[in-house]
């Protein structure tokens, strides 16, 4: 009895400690640096206020990445009226992140649109992705640097 005991608290100390790593197992996380290139965002500024037609007018996006529990990790500046914004950011690379681009359109005096998103793992952020939700626009995302 004693021994199937010891046999239980030796493997419960086992599994405690795969479930949780101490911070010196821990590795430093990396900081990468990456381009992200929009292409035909939808037109959040087709219609003002009003509902009217503003043909001269476009988006003026910036974007949003979240982590898998919804924090904010990045915002971008806004840019004013274009479709096919190009932004550069920096992250702390975590190879378990899945991590959400979303992209908005600023409005002055209204609330901000969502002009579409997309959920990506961390190993596979580089390349095209097309966005969702709406749909409509893609991103090609470059790592900089080695
Ligand atoms: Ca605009
Ligand atoms: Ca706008």
């Amino acid at each position: 009895m004693k021994s199937f005991t010891l046999a239980v608290l030796i493997s419960t100390l086992i599994l405690g400690s795969l479930a949780f790593p101490t911070t010196e197992d821990k590795k430093p996380l990396e900081n990468r640096s990456y381009v992200v290139a929009c292409s035909h965002l939808p037109n959040g500024d087709l219609k003002n206020a009003e509902g009217e037609i503003t043909p001269m007018d476009s988006s003026d996006p910036f974007m949003v990445i979240r982590n898998k529990v919804g924090t904010q990790i990045y915002r971008s500046e806004t840019l004013d009226n274009t479709h096919d914004p190009v932004f550069q950011f920096a992250i702390n690379w975590d190879a378990t992140e899945i991590y959400n681009f979303e992209f908005r359109d600023h409005d002055a005096f209204a609330p901000d649109d969502t002009l579409g998103q997309v959920n990506i793992g961390a190993d596979g952020l580089e390349g095209i992705h097309n966005l969702g939700n709406p749909a409509g626009g893609t991103i090609q995302i470059i790592k900089l640097g080695a």
